[in-house]
């Protein structure tokens, strides 16, 4: 599928001039003051990345290429017109920059099947952990130990020309993605379902193949899976995994260790690891309140222990968003659709209705509003995989599009080394005292 690759530098190598006019004729352009309290408290609202993939809006949520969810839902090719669609899409979107054609979705469905061989020691990897190992130790494990497959490293020890960088870094990435849902099923039936392996199905999609190698074959649990890969595919370039990633890949390594970095800031509970705390948490709180159908003051009162212990409460909150997230309600929407009766799913309508007001009362929370994931336990859970040490791997698996789309550009463009400056907290107290 050698037209993609082509496609994708026709469309974007004119911005690899416009970067440099930019560097050069406009580096010493002011773009913002940079104050104490934004360094302080994780540099948020600086400025400082280029991500063309996705921009995120405090009151509006995320848009990939200036789409936002509920746009890509309508105009974004799938399967039947039933379903949901391709993550395959967005992934030719956040390269490309714009909607592709229905052919172009089933070639990239085609190609990342024929790419998707995993190397047996990537396996022998896995199989050398215990299996208490965190999923997302095992995923990462893989990903890095995948790095011996990797054509970028071997183009730049043969002293390729920098400009050429983007061409290996593509092949990579797309092998790379392609690879990912066979590892995730794979640690999956490891872990959970001991170690009786199902082997991928090159007729079926990304996101479906990926369902029917976890054992999940429904129809149901396809759609829900390509809605999950779809919506947790990328948040603009600041969040731990993507800048992780980024960061990593400035140093020019190869994409199976930025990627890897990523995934390693992912698996944290501020973070990825959330979506799996959020049911930890409802279960604790079950089995504190000894009920599995608790009431709103009762789940009022759980959450005003939780925070009265100095605990947060999973799937609230954001550093960016300042309003219920986009994802969330893409979600909620689909429970709304297709899950009639369910506790767990009915407990996190609920947590919608008692959260925010009580978080709200705090002062101090930015953001009282749910993310994405408050929601994609509970969905998963209905559908069977119930196995919630496991989710943020598959939020993983979803990431990759995204900040590996951006890692070909990074190339693309030229971007350098990135290399911030720090001071000890005396400069910043000085700095305090200068008028
Ligand atoms: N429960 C309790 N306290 C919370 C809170 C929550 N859900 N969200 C924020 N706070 C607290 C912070 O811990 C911080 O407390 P301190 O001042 O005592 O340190 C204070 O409110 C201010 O934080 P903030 O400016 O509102 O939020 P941050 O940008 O620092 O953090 C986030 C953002 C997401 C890490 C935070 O809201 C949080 O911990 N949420 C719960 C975990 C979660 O759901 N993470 C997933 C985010 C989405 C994703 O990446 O997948």
């Amino acid at each position: 599928m050698e037209y993609i690759k082509n496609r994708f530098y026709e469309k974007t190598s004119k911005c690899i001039s416009e970067y440099q006019k930019l560097r050069k004729e406009h580096g010493d352009k002011v773009l913002t003051e940079v104050t104490i309290g934004q360094v302080l408290t994780g540099m948020k609202g600086i400025p400082a990345l280029i991500t063309d993939t996705s921009k995120l809006d405090a009151n509006e949520g995320i848009r990939f290429r200036g789409f936002s969810i509920p746009e890509l839902r309508k105009q974004l090719p799938r399967l039947n017109p039933e379903g949901e669609p391709l993550p395959e899409g967005l992934f030719y979107l956040m390269l490309v920059g714009e909607i592709p054609e229905e052919e172009d979705v089933i070639n990239i469905s085609k190609d990342w099947a024929t790419r998707a061989h995993v190397p047996q020691h990537v396996f022998d990897v896995i199989d050398a952990m215990p299996k208490t190992a965190r999923p997302m130790t095992q995923f990462s494990a893989a990903i890095v130990a995948m790095a011996t497959e990797s054509v970028f490293q071997k183009a730049y020890r043969s002293g390729i020309h920098k400009k050429y960088y983007w061409d290996f870094m593509y092949d990579d990435v797309m092998n790379l993605i392609a690879r990912l849902p066979r590892i995730a099923a794979y640690i999956y039936r490891r872990v959970y379902f001991k170690d009786k392996h199902i082997e991928p199905d090159p007729r079926l999609d990304w996101a479906g193949n990926l369902a029917h190698m976890m054992g999940h074959d429904s129809d149901e649990v396809k759609r829900l899976m390509r809605l999950y890969m779809m919506i947790h595919a990328d948040h603009e370039g600041g969040n731990v995994s993507a800048h992780t990633t980024h960061l990593v890949g400035s140093a020019l390594s190869n994409p199976y260790y930025a990627l890897g970095a990523g995934m390693l800031g992912l698996a944290g509970p501020l973070h990825g690891y959330a979506n799996q705390d959020v049911i930890n948490w409802i279960f604790e709180m079950l089995e504190d309140l000894n009920t599995n159908e608790p009431t709103k003051e009762q789940i009022e009162g759980y959450v005003q222990r939780t925070l009265q212990a100095g605990r947060v409460v999973p799937g609230y909150g954001h550093a960016v968003l300042r309003v219920t997230d986009p994802r969330f309600t893409a979600q909620k929407e689909f429970a709304d659709k297709y899950i009639k009766e369910d506790k767990l799913v009915n407990i996190v309508n609920t947590l919608y209705e008692v959260v925010p007001p009580i978080l709200g009362s705090v002062g101090k929370i930015s953001n009282p509003w749910p993310n994405v994931d408050a929601y994609s336990g509970a969905l998963l859970y209905h559908y069977g995989i119930k196995e919630h040490p496991f989710y943020t791997v598959l939020f993983g698996v979803s990431r990759s599009m995204g900040v590996l789309a951006s890692l070909i550009m990074d190339r693309l463009y030229g971007l350098p080394i990135e290399r911030p400056s720090s001071y000890p907290l005396e400069w910043f107290k000085e700095q305090a005292n200068t008028k």
